[in-house]
């Protein structure tokens, strides 16, 4: 048994007992009221579930095991001479609920190294695919090819006992999460890199070894990618990759089958698609300003187009959050730190400056302000980076960390399949009362 597991085995068997017994003693107690609009309006407010691994508060942001982004940027593991967290590290707090040592995180390194070799039918399957098939449906089949590695199927055929399903959960999640990185940089060099590929270097952390068989061996796109993993890997349990992850794996579905649910809701537009749409999004208005740096009065101009032609401004609003995303702030204070000027990054700070009131100003959107996929597309253009459609991938990758370390404790904890009720307009109308004729 590997070293991580060893320690959580005794964590989980104590921490099921308290949930039991929790149960047990505050089952009854009422939670909360919801209301005609929360179940019409996509369940809004209502506490659904229960996620270990973070907690989202509106104003403040996400809390890793209660650690904030910057508390976790001077608090987690580095690389030797490197100064943003190793994501590694953030793995092993969402799983363990304790901060891990720099031993814990290298034998971790070490332990996604050992299992990170992709079958080759996973590559035969990736290179069957039109070329124009994008990125993220390429990642989503890729996690799905895989699926044939999958410990938890096997053994469930074969029939097990319920205490042990969180044990081949594990197994299944610690090799998906050593694996994406490689299947992630398939993609990205058969895709624009004329299918030249690059093997893992085992000596390398998870993210510098992502961002090397990506193309990129420098230090400063080892460093970006380091802090891109960590601060994209959870945001509590309700949003929709990490919703989709848990519901599917509810069903008993294998660690494969539940992520790649979560990858296919994380590729729409209005979640984890946005980084590339905020980019998309820059380039449309540089190319009709005719290029250059636009003012923040062109800025504005096309902020109120984009809004009277009905459609979102991407990377601003958000369903929880009602402030600046500490996730945005990251990766601010990362280009005021290390990159210092950039034009695409420029016009990411003069977005933030002017978006915000024009958005408040419709009166209807609750969030105005920019949330995690305003600022990641800049920095990863900045350093080369640049095709943006591949941006979701990334996202991706560092998505696997939060939702997989929540599906083994939802297995530690004997999560029953989920199944809300539904009602019909009618049946909500004999209930409330119908709408009164004007
Ligand atoms: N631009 C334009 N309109 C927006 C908007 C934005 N950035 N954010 C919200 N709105 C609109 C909604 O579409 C909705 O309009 P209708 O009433 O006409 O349907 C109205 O304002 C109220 O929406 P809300 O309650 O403020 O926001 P929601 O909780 O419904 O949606 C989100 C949240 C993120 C989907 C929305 O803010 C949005 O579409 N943002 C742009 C896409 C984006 O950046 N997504 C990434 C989120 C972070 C992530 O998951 O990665």
């Amino acid at each position: 048994m590997d070293k991580l597991k060893e320690a959580f085995a005794k964590k989980a068997a104590s921490e099921a007992v308290n949930v039991k017994q929790f149960i047990a003693e505050h089952g009854d107690a009422v939670v909360g009221e919801y209301t005609v609009a929360q179940v019409y309006q996509g369940m809004r407010g209502m506490t659904g579930l229960v996620t270990e691994t973070s907690k989202l508060d509106p104003e403040e942001g996400i809390r890793f095991r209660g650690y904030t982004i910057p508390e976790l940027r001077e608090k987690l593991p580095k690389a030797p001479g490197g100064s943003e967290p190793l994501p590694e590290g953030i793995f092993y707090l969402m799983l363990m609920g304790e901060l891990p040592t720099q031993d814990d995180v290298n034998d971790l390194t070490n332990n996604w190294a050992r299992r990170s070799i992709v079958p080759r039918h996973v590559f035969d399957t990736l290179d069957s695919l039109p070329a124009n098939t994008h990125p993220m449906t390429e990642f989503s089949i890729g996690v799905m090819a895989m699926q044939t590695e999958s410990l938890f199927a096997a053994a469930y055929k074969k029939g097990i006992n319920k205490k042990d399903y969180w044990d081949y959960v594990y197994e299944d999640s610690m090799n998906l999460i050593a694996r994406l990185p490689r299947v992630a940089a398939y993609i990205y060099r058969r895709k624009y890199k004329n299918n030249e590929h690059i093997e893992p270097d085992p000596k390398l952390d998870w993210a510098a070894n992502l961002a090397h068989m990506l193309g990129f061996d420098v230090f400063d796109v080892q460093r970006l990618m380091r802090l891109y993993l960590t601060i994209h890997a959870d945001h509590e349990g309700g949003n929709v990759s990490a919703h989709s992850t848990h519901l599917v794996g509810s069903a008993l579905s294998d660690p494969y089958l539940a992520f790649a649910a979560g990858l296919n809701g994380l590729a729409g537009p209005l979640h984890g698609l946005a980084n590339q749409e905020v980019v998309a999004w820059i380039l449309e208005l540089r190319k009709e300003l005719g290029g250059g740096l636009p003012t923040k009065e062109q800025i504005a101009e096309y902020i109120k187009k984009t809004l009277a032609e009905g459609r979102v401004v991407p990377g601003y609003g958000h369903a929880v959050l009602r402030k600046t995303d500490p996730r945005f702030t990251a990766q601010q204070d990362f280009y005021k730190k290390y990159i210092k000027h950039d034009d695409l990054c420029e016009i990411v700070q003069m977005i933030y400056a002017v978006a915000p009131p024009i958005l408040e100003g419709t009166g209807k959107i609750k969030n105005p302000w920019p949330n995690v996929d305003a600022h990641s597309g800049a920095l990863l253009i900045h350093y080369g980076i640049v095709e943006y459609d591949f941006y979701t991938v990334l996202f991706g990758v560092s998505r696997a960390l939060g939702v997989l370390s929540s599906l083994i404790w939802d297995r530690v904890l004997n999560s029953p399949i989920e199944r809300p009720g539904s009602n019909t307009t009618e049946g909500l109308k004999k209930k409330f009362g119908a709408v009164k004729q004007k």
